[in-house]
C-alpha cells in the first residue's frame, strides 16, 4: 500500500509530538485522525495544530485513553493502518501529585489501546511512546535498548508497564507493535512546564522587561536533548520496517540544564547567571541526574539520526518566544 492510501490514528495529537507527527504524515499523503478529550478548556486544545497550519486537514475524533469503549469505537470507525499512542500525563513532576491518574492514563491507557487494536483490527501497526525516564537511575553510562531499567517516578513506572505490555502484545499476539525509547525532545511547541521552554520563555520575558528572574530546581541535571521534528520521523520509520522492534532515539550528547540556560540567554546577549534563582519547589522527590542515549541501533536499522543541534533548537525556541511575546 502506498502512503497516500494510509490512515493513521494518533492519540495525543494536540501535544508537541502529535502536532509534528501529524504534519509529517500529512506531507506523506496520509489521512490523519487524532483523538481529543472533551474538556471545558476546549478552545485552547488545537493551538499547536493551528501554529503548524494543519488543523483543517486533520479529522479530530472524541475519545479518552481511560475509556476502552471509546477506543473500540474509534478503531471500528477509522480502521487505521497505523496507531501512534502519544497521549499521556507526561509531566514527570506532576506524577508524584497524581500517581494514580498517571498510572491509569500513561500506563493502563496503553493496554486499552492495545486491546482495542487486538479486538478490532489486529493488523494495525502500533507505536508506543516510551521514554528515557525508564532508565532513571542509570545502570550504564550510555543507555541503549539492552540497558536495565530503573524508573524513578510514578510517570516512569507507568511508562515502563506500557513498554512491557507493547512487547508482550507483540510476542503473544504477533502484533506489529514497537516501542520507541525517546530521550528528551523539544521545540517551539513544547509546553511551558518543561525546562527548555520555561527557560526560553523566561529569557525573552527578561529581555523585554516583563520578568526579572528565572526560578529553577536542579540545574546540574543532565539531559540528552533533541528536536521533536527529528524524533517524530523516527516514530514513522519504526512502523515502516519488515519486523517490529524497539529503538532508543537520542542524540548521543548530554548537557546540563545550566549550560542549556546559557545557550538561550546568550542568544539574547544576556548572562543566564545574573537571573537564575534556585527554588526548592522545583526539586523532585527523586531525580534522574543524567541521561545519555546511544542511538546506534536506530542509525543502523532505520537510517535515522538527529539532524538539529541543541544550539540551533534552543535559538529557534527563543526566536519563537520572542515572536509570541512581542
Ligand atoms: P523530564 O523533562 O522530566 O526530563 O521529562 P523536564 O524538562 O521537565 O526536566 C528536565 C530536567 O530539568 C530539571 N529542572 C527543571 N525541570 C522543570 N520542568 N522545571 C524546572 O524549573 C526545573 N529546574 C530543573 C528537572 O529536574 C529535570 O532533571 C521529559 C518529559 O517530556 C517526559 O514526558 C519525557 O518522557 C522525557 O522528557 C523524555
Amino acid at each position: 500500500m502506498s502512503d497516500t492510501n494510509k490512515k493513521a490514528f494518533i492519540t495525543g495529537i494536540t501535544g508537541q509530538d502529535g502536532a509534528y507527527l501529524a504534519q509529517l504524515l500529512l506531507s506523506k499523503g496520509y489521512e490523519v485522525y487524532g483523538m481529543v478529550r472533551r474538556s471545558s478548556t476546549a478552545e485552547v486544545v488545537d493551538v499547536r495544530l493551528k501554529w503548524l497550519n494543519i488543523v483543517d486537514k486533520i479529522h479530530l475524533v472524541d475519545g479518552d485513553l481511560t475509556d476502552l469503549s471509546s477506543l473500540i469505537r474509534i478503531m471500528q470507525d477509522v480502521q487505521p493502518d497505523e496507531v501512534y499512542n502519544l497521549a499521556a500525563q507526561s509531566f514527570v513532576k506532576t506524577s508524584w501529585q497524581q500517581p494514580i491518574l498517571t498510572g491509569q492514563v500513561t500506563g493502563m491507557g496503553a493496554t486499552h489501546i492495545l486491546e482495542a487494536i487486538r479486538l478490532v483490527k489486529p493488523d494495525s501497526r502500533y507505536y508506543q511512546a516510551s521514554t528515557s525516564e525508564m532508565f532513571g537511575l542509570i545502570q550504564e553510562s550510555y543507555q541503549k535498548e539492552s540497558t536495565p531499567f530503573y524508573p524513578r517516578s510514578p510517570y516512569a513506572a507507568a511508562k515502563l508497564y506500557a513498554h512491557w505490555m507493547t512487547i508482550n502484545y507483540r510476542e503473544s499476539f504477533d502484533m506489529y507493535a514497537c516501542s520507541g525509547i525517546l530521550f528528551n525532545h523539544e521545540s517551539p511547541l513544547r509546553g511551558l512546564e518543561f525546562v527548555t521552554r520555561k527557560v526560553t520563555d523566561a529569557a525573552v520575558r527578561i529581555k523585554l522587561g516583563l520578568q526579572t528572574e528565572l526560578r529553577l530546581g536542579n540545574i546540574d541535571a543532565k539531559r540528552d536533548w533533541g528536536h521533536a521534528k527529528d524524533y517524530v520521523r523516527a516514530m514513522w520509520l519504526m512502523l515502516q520496517q519488515d519486523k517490529p522492534d524497539d529503538f532508543v532515539i537520542a542524540t548521543g550528547r548530554t548537557t546540563t540544564v545550566r549550560d542549556m540556560c546559557h545557550i538561550a540567554f546568550e542568544h539574547l546577549g544576556l548572562n543566564a547567571q545574573d537571573y537564575i534563582v534556585i527554588d526548592p519547589q522545583f526539586f523532585r522527590p527523586a531525580e534522574v541526574e543524567v541521561l545519555l542515549g546511544d542511538p546506534a541501533k536506530a542509525k543502523a536499522a532505520l537510517g535515522w539520526e538527529a539532524k538539529i543541534s541543541l544550539e540551533a533548537m534552543i535559538c529557534e525556541m527563543v526566536d519563537a518566544d520572542m515572536q509570541r511575546l512581542q
